[in-house]
């Protein structure tokens, strides 16, 4: 797509505390390289966060954002979606934040279909707090001494969780190919119903032999996109984590403003209007 609005013009002064090598740098760059591409301006769009390195990325932004507490963020988006239509609303957060203090919200968010995007960056480590397992770690990781002999515990499936508790896009983005990340992040801002964007965003710090990730990615799902659940789930089953692209897409009712409103209770005590 032509880049007629400069990318710059969503970054706010303040420079990034992240250590370099992190891979949310990239999600920052190739969503600002989104809100350009799709031109919106600056006051049409907020960026709603929860609690951890990845969850920071609203206030590098120069559009409306609020880092909320951890796990909440789909809660504030979902809110402020609902009430305000007429904004893009992306949420943003890490794999600890989204999948675990935040899970439930997640699950929810799917099943309501509300008309916005989530992009987790998925490191699969509590990032913030010294590197502590997180929902996405595979059972026999030895990288953290509160789990020295591992979690024993299988890895949270945040793709298949998405598309079984419906989810109208699914799609997975890796933080090492930025062009394939903004191209992935421009369709799910673009797609009607929430869309949800896993990204393998490594940890160069507690998790450092994550800068090999580069060679296990491979692109696609299946014979690509579709909008066949049986089919999407069918594509997932040989996924090992590192396949990327949009899994599924459909079309479904939206939750919005005026659905919130013919379910709520009409007059106090009285009667409900469905
Ligand atoms: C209610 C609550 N519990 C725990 C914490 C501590 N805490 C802060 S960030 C974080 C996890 C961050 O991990 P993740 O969401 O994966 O993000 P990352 O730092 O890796 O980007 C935790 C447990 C908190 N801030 N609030
Ligand atoms: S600790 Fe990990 S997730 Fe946090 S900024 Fe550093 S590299 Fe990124």
């Amino acid at each position: 797509m032509e880049q007629k609005t400069n990318p710059n013009q969503y970054k706010s002064d303040l420079k990034p505390i992240w250590c370099p090598g992190c891979g949310d740098f990239a999600v920052l760059s190739s969503l600002t390289k989104s809100f350009a591409e799709l031109e919106l301006p600056t006051k049409d769009v907020a960026v709603i966060s929860g609690i951890g390195c990845s969850s920071r990325l609203p206030a590098y932004l120069s559009t409306y954002g609020y880092h909320t507490i951890h796990g909440r963020a789909l809660c504030v988006a979902s809110g402020l979606k609902v009430a305000r239509d007429d904004i893009t609303v992306v949420a943003v957060g890490g794999d600890g934040d989204g999948f675990s203090i935040g899970g439930n919200h997640f699950i929810h968010t799917c099943r309501k279909n509300i008309n916005m995007t989530y992009i987790v960056m998925d490191n699969s480590v509590y990032g913030m707090t010294k590197g502590q397992a997180s929902p996405t770690t595979s059972p026999d990781w030895l990288g953290s001494k509160l789990t020295p002999h591992g979690s024993g515990v299988p890895a949270f499936q945040p793709m298949r969780m998405a598309l079984a508790s419906g989810a109208s896009f699914v799609a997975r983005a890796f933080s090492g190919n930025p062009k394939h990340l903004t191209e992935i992040i421009t369709k799910g801002i673009q797609h009607k119903g929430f869309s949800f964007i896993h990204v393998v965003s490594p940890c160069v710090t507690w998790r450092p032999e994550q800068k090999e990730y580069k060679n296990f990615i491979k692109e696609g799902f299946g014979n690509g996109p579709t909008d066949d659940h049986k089919q999407a789930r069918q594509n997932l089953l040989d996924d090992d984590g590192f396949r990327i692209g949009i899994l599924y897409q459909t079309r479904s009712p939206i939750l919005d403003k005026m659905g919130v409103e013919k379910c709520s209770i009409d007059k106090i005590g009285t009667q409900f209007s469905i």
